[in-house]
């Protein structure tokens, strides 16, 4: 029995048409991430961080899970329990595809979250019209998401994970933000084995016992057939 934590970035729903953030598509309208995820943004321009969110949820419609995506879910359904997939990624495709141990460790775009009244809620169209919180009625909605300066979710769980697992396993993540940047070495502390699967070398690849380049919709698919061979 392996024990296995995959962690995955915007490089594994590239091959879906989702852009990443720090490849050469990464701006929106001229903003890089940083200048549209954090709180302070939000303060000072909130109809242009609400359209940046409002596009990318309507840009979901268009998308669908590509082989990695699939890959993960049939990785699932063989090692069941042991098998945790953390995602950075605000998208639904590992969903779609057909996991259901996925923590959305930076929230999710088909979810908002009033600031009014703190109430999470399922949101599947635009907020940047203010609509109010289906719970507490206050036109108080902002993306169910983490900016930067905030703290991620699920980190009690996270690290619970990384502790017992035998793999760790980062695909499609430029190694660039924490403290997701930083669960290879806490994995490998732990005494799991860890491995990287991305298009080229991440900012972190040093720390892995083992880094893969390539495409995650052949080099994921390639990996689990020699996991569960
Ligand atoms: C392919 C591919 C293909 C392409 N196949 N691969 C100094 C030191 C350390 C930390 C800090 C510091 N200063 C500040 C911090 C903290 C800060 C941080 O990390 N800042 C950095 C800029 C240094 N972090 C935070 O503030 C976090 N909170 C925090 O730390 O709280 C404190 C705390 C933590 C824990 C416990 C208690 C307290 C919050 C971070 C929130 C990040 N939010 C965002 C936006 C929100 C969601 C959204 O809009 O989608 O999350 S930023 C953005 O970056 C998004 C992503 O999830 C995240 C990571 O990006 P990702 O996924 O790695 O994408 P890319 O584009 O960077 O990389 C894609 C990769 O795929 C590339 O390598 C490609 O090569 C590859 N690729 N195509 C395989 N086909």
């Amino acid at each position: 029995m392996t024990k296995v934590v995959v962690l995955t970035g915007a490089g594994i729903s590239a091959e879906s048409g989702v852009p990443t953030f720090r490849d050469a598509d990464g701006l929106w309208e001229g903003h890089a991430v940083e200048d549209v995820a954090t709180p302070q943004a939000f303060d000072r321009d909130p109809l242009v961080v609400q359209r940046f969110y409002d596009a990318r949820r309507a840009a979901l419609l268009g998308v669908e899970p590509n082989p990695a995506h699939h890959a993960l879910a049939r990785l699932e359904r063989s090692l069941g329990d042991d098998l945790l997939v953390v995602t950075q990624n605000i998208d639904d495709l590992h969903e779609r595809a057909g996991s259901t141990r996925v923590l959305h460790m930076h929230g999710e775009l088909l979810s908002a979250q009033c600031r009014a009244c703190g109430t999470r809620s399922r949101w599947e169209v635009g907020l940047h019209d203010d609509p109010v919180c289906p719970h507490c009625g206050a036109a108080a909605l902002r993306p169910d998401v983490v900016w930067f300066g905030e703290v991620p979710y699920e980190m009690d769980r996270i690290f619970d994970a990384l502790e017992s697992c035998d793999l760790f396993v980062s695909i499609g993540t430029s190694g660039a933000v924490y403290p997701a940047a930083g669960f290879v070495r806490a994995a490998r502390a732990y005494g799991a084995r860890t491995l990287e699967l991305n298009l080229q070398p991440s900012e972190g690849s040093l720390f892995f016992h083992e880094s893969r380049q390539g495409p995650a919709g052949l080099l994921v698919p390639a990996w689990v057939d020699e996991l569960l061979a």
